[in-house]
């Protein structure tokens, strides 16, 4: 995602913080804080002072760090064989020199351990500050279903479009150019409108599959019991959740993102209106799966 995609992914998990206008106007469960108060007072305390206890003003950071820590660049995205439209970790999880672990389910799994020893700050040799700006950009990478892309095209980057009239590249339409042109259109050019409308489909048409986002592993034969106060004992590891984020993406990349487009397609109206839920869908499992791994790792 760009920068308006991550900082919707961490505005929503973290979404004590909408602004006081959302607060009045919907009652309920929409006003629930996602974060439990243990993850949230741990961000609070980890976030430099300049973010103001706003995760979603550092969601951004990852990529501006890219050139300064060179190793991080490949912890963005997952590249899957061409074509066949499955996520693998032991087949897929590595970097174009073909170092093991070094892809966006490694840099996850990486940084949600380093999060882990944040109960014991004696023992931690880690800085925590930059793992939970890592976990919280990656996070939201793996829902971008591009950064879970194709070996050969790099995740739709070298695939040429014409984005309404103006050049760009396939990846670049869904990390960018669908919300900016839909902020554009329907939100007065401002992220938050757009943000505000993600909150509300996620209390209303939402609402009845968000337990299932936030607590279904690979083992799916879990997930019809939502309902029984058991699944807590059931709560998914990294590993199950991961996979399951990642082959969501490959899925909607194939039969979405990828679907119907050629070098030089020119994407208009037809491909906005049809892929902008997806994006929408994305943000919001995005931000509530963000707030429920920060709530696994917290407590
Ligand atoms: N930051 C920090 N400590 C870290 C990582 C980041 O205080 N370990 C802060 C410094 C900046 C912001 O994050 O306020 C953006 O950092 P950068 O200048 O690296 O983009
Ligand atoms: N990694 C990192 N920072 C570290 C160690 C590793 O970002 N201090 C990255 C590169 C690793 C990936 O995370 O290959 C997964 O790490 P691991 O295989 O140790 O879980
Ligand atoms: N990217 C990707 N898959 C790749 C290479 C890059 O998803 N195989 C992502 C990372 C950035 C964007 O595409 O979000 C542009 O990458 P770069 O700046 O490395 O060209
Ligand atoms: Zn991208
Ligand atoms: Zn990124």
């Amino acid at each position: 995602w760009g920068t308006d995609g991550h900082f919707t992914v961490c505005r929503i998990a973290q979404c004590s913080l909408t602004s006081n206008a959302v607060w009045f106007r919907f009652s309920d469960s929409h006003l629930q804080p996602r974060l439990s108060d243990a993850a949230s007072a741990a961000v609070k305390k980890l976030l430099p002072k300049s973010a103001g206890d706003d995760l979603a003003s550092l969601c951004s950071w990852a990529d501006h760090v890219k050139f300064r820590y060179h190793w991080s660049s490949a912890l963005h995205f997952i590249d899957t064989p061409d074509s066949l439209c499955t996520y693998q970790y032991d087949r897929d999880c590595k970097d174009d020199t073909g170092e093991k672990g070094r892809c966006l389910e490694g840099a996850i799994r990486n940084y949600t351990d380093q999060l882990l020893s944040y109960a014991k700050p004696s023992q931690s040799e880690y800085n925590l500050t930059e793992a939970l700006l890592f976990l919280s950009h990656f996070i939201g990478d793996v829902h971008q279903p591009l950064h879970v892309g194709f070996t050969s095209d790099k995740g739709g980057n070298t695939i040429d479009v014409h984005w309404y009239r103006r050049k760009s590249v396939l990846h670049h339409v869904w990390d960018t150019n669908m919300i900016e042109t839909a902020e554009e259109r329907f939100y007065n050019e401002d992220v938050e409108g757009m943000i505000d409308a993600i909150q509300q489909n996620i209390t209303n048409s939402w609402s009845d599959q968000v337990t299932e986002w936030e607590t279904c592993g690979r083992n799916e034969t879990t997930c019809p019991d939502i309902s029984s106060p058991l699944r807590l004992l059931h709560l998914p590891n990294v590993q199950d959740t991961t996979w399951k984020y990642a082959t969501e993406g490959i899925k909607a990349a194939c039969t979405i993102a990828y679907k119907d487009v050629t070098e030089d397609s020119t994407l208009d109206d037809n491909y906005f209106l049809s892929r902008l839920p997806e994006i929408y869908l994305r943000l919001a499992q995005g931000g509530v799966r963000l707030a429920a791994t920060l709530n696994r790792i917290f407590g």
